[in-house]
């Protein structure tokens, strides 16, 4: 007697550059690692760039290249659309797919604008109607030690949250010759390290504390103001590695988005809250850094050191307490049974196998995904209302709609 076979979920990707392969990952191995109720089919990657959309088909297993995402949206055998494209075209992209009735998981920062943004959700909400799901790619929510994080605040072991303190900090962007790809380009990316990195660490902040953002008081600046022009045919990771290529380019062109933003912040519990983004943070290379305090312990995390959370118990003696150093490899830790036996570490793609198991696994059970579309949009408006106080000088600014 043969084992029933799982339904399955057609997938269409829209790009193919970091995010479109650290995808591809994910959805090729979600059903094999996991038990979940559908399989994902990695059925077509889109791109205008045919030989590269090809490249990443041929490397990961897609059966077909589009040049066209809209062709996509017309295919049967696609119920999820997986957006990895700039920010400037995913409001475009996602809200003519959930018209199409196609269920969508977008990359971060959900939009360019809040504008965008309220027109995302507003598609998503009427979809949602129809059985069509959408989520919004803050993959690190999905980083067991974070998603155990989360678990410790909600069980009250921190107790009531008095300080968050957040910091994004990578370095590929101090050598000045770095070129200027669409990450420094206002009008593809939106912002710049405030929307790219910044964007996550205050989704993980609310995410781990529960708790909202109410208002900031922010700062940015750009230390290089102009860099030369990026190959245009250059494919890969958006000139965060080294591999960037110039391709002898002499031209040059201006940075229209800022390298760095620091937050001053108040959280919905009565907490305050720090926040770092920069791309210029010397040796740091993706140290995603969360600290909670709380009146009864502490949480300690650094995504360099991405399977340890350290975990302060402040109601254990004086005598005996320090942070302890927990490695976050035990089958009773999120998301880890699915793969190896303790200590065997898991690393950055991990994370997107997860966010693809949870997509898939809301989809087959008609559940909502989070972090929702809505989830998207307030951080879009915790990042509009940086730009507001970085236009006041650093003034405080309410963020709209926070005690919703
Ligand atoms: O998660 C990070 C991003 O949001 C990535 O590792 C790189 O930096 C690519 O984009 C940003």
């Amino acid at each position: 007697m043969t084992t029933p076979s799982k339904p399955t979920l057609g997938v269409g990707m829209i790009g193919y550059a970091f995010m479109g392969r650290a995808h591809s990952q994910a959805w090729r191995n979600a059903g094999s690692y996991f038990d979940v109720p559908a399989v994902p089919s990695l059925v077509a990657v889109a791109g205008r760039n045919e030989a590269a959309a090809r490249d990443t088909a041929d490397r990961f297993g897609w059966a077909g290249v589009e040049t066209d995402w809209r062709r996509l949206l017309d295919r049967d055998d696609i119920d999820v659309i997986d957006i990895c494209t700039p920010g400037d075209t995913h409001a475009e992209i996602a809200v003519a797919a959930l018209e199409a009735g196609k269920h969508v998981l977008c990359e971060k920062p959900l939009a360019n604008s809040v504008g965008e943004a309220e027109a995302m959700v507003a598609a998503a909400e009427a979809a949602r109607a129809r059985g069509v799901r959408s989520m919004v790619g803050f993959t690190y929510r999905r980083v067991p030690a974070i998603a155990y994080a989360r678990r410790l605040v909600t069980e009250g072991r921190l107790g009531r949250i008095l300080h968050v303190r957040g910091a994004y900090l990578q370095d590929w962007l101090v050598d000045p010759a770095s070129p200027l790809t669409w990450r420094l380009q206002k009008e593809r990316a939106g912002s710049g390290a405030l929307g790219d990195i910044g964007a996550h660490i205050v989704d993980l902040a609310q995410f781990v504390t529960g708790e909202r953002l109410t208002g900031v008081s922010a700062l940015t600046e750009t230390f290089v103001r102009e860099r030369p022009v990026a190959d245009p045919s250059s494919v890969g990771t958006g000139g965060i590695s080294a591999t960037a290529a110039l391709n002898g380019s002499a031209t040059t062109g201006l940075v229209t988005v800022d390298d760095a933003a620091v937050l001053v912040s108040r959280m919905s519990g009565g907490a305050l809250a720090t926040f770092e983004a920069t791309r210029f943070a010397n040796g740091r290379k993706n140290a995603i850094r969360l600290e909670v305090n709380g009146t009864d312990g502490s949480i300690a995390f650094d995504f360099e050191d991405m399977n340890v959370l350290h975990v302060f118990d402040g109601r254990v003696p004086s005598r005996d307490a320090g942070f302890t150093r927990v490695l976050v490899t035990e089958s009773t830790h999120p998301y880890v049974a699915a793969w190896w036996p303790p200590g065997h570490v898991l690393g950055y793609e991990h994370g997107f196998t997860h966010q693809a198991v949870d997509l898939v696994t809301a989809i087959a059970e008609g559940a909502d995904p989070r972090p929702s579309f809505s989830d998207g949009l307030q951080v879009q408006r915790i990042l509009s209302a940086v730009e507001t106080s970085v236009e006041r000088e650093g003034s405080w600014t309410p963020i709209d709609g926070a005690h919703a």
